[in-house]
């Protein structure tokens, strides 16, 4: 086993399970410091936190604190990141200047994607990954959540992609990058809120196995970068896409009206999003990350079967 990076801090309960070679599954920190009003951003954080301990696993919320990463926080961390005003949204771009500023750093999937393999968690459970932007053919705004999956060794499950992104232009990305879409008992891509996307997943898993079967292959070839597993959100929380899709492109306008763009567009939508439907759509965001940190914990328990 690589030992963890020494930049990086580690809670006990982190360090003693990648020692061991137990299941560790990493989370996110945007989501809560940028992608959902407080307080159910940390009460979801530490639900979800509790899902994985319940399911065999250790959880590690990763963010970087006062200029220093961390691999799994405390209740009070979690609870900084809900409220902190001064919290920056750190992809992999922002780590150097967060890191060298001393500032705290909430971390997308990419920047979470590269600390967690820093510290060898080879499993990421979120909500939404990013992609391609609607109109990136004119603005270049393409998540670096791409690229990340172009490159780091670690499997991320998450609910697909909401339709503020141009999910065709999304998988086409994936496919270049060659990361492998395993869509989870289901034949159709999953676009967050809803089941259904119009889009055929390029594969599929029905297992946790069948996923960590994929994981293992790949990085026994040494072919660089993640797996993403898109677990669709539970039928109970669906919102149709008949419902979202005109809530989403009301949203889209907004944000034009408002000049918003660069890496405020998605926490912009995101909350856009949760004003007009009055809530709704958050309800059905916590579902499906809760959903995945489910799927997330069977997964890492698979994949530290196979390879201890
Ligand atoms: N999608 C969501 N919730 C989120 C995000 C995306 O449903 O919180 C966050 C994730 O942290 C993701 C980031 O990595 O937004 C992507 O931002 P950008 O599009 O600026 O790369
Ligand atoms: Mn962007």
């Amino acid at each position: 086993m690589t030992l963890p990076h020494p930049s990086l801090v580690l809670t006990a309960e982190v360090a003693d399970a990648l020692r061991d070679r137990r299941p560790v599954v990493a989370l996110e920190s945007t989501i809560i410091s940028h992608g959902m009003p407080h307080p159910q951003n940390v009460d979801m954080a530490r639900e979800v936190e509790q899902i994985i301990r319940e399911g065999g696993a250790v959880p590690a919320t990763i963010a970087v604190l006062d200029g220093r990463p961390h691999v799994g926080l405390s209740s009070n961390e979690l609870e900084l990141l809900g409220t902190a005003p001064d919290v920056t949204k750190a992809s992999v771009r922002d780590l150097p200047y967060v890191i060298a500023r001393g500032l705290h750093g909430a971390t997308t999937v990419a920047a979470t994607m590269r600390l967690a393999s820093l510290a060898g968690i080879r499993v990421f459970v979120t909500g939404g990954l990013g992609g391609v932007h609607r109109g990136a053919p004119e603005s270049f705004d393409i998540s670096a959540d791409l690229t990340e999956l172009g490159r780091t060794d670690v499997a991320v499950v998450s609910a697909g992609v909401k339709s503020i992104l141009d999910i065709g232009l999304t998988l086409e990305r994936l496919e270049t990058l060659s990361v492998p879409v395993l869509a989870y008992g289901t034949d159709e891509f999953p676009a967050f809120f809803s089941r259904s996307s119009g889009h055929a997943a390029p594969m599929r898993a029905d297992s946790p196995a069948e996923v960590a079967a994929v994981m293992a292959a790949k990085w026994d070839l040494g072919i660089d970068g993640g797996v993403a597993v898109v677990n669709p959100i539970p039928e109970a929380d669906e919102i149709p896409a008949e419902q979202i899709d005109g809530i989403i492109a009301e949203a889209l306008t907004d944000m034009q009206a408002a000049g918003v763009h660069g890496n405020e567009a998605t926490p912009y939508l995101l909350g856009r999003i949760v004003e007009i439907t009055g809530g709704t759509s958050l309800v059905a965001n916590i579902a499906l990350v809760k959903h995945n940190a489910r799927l997330g914990t069977r997964i890492a328990t698979e994949y530290a079967g196979l390879v201890s």
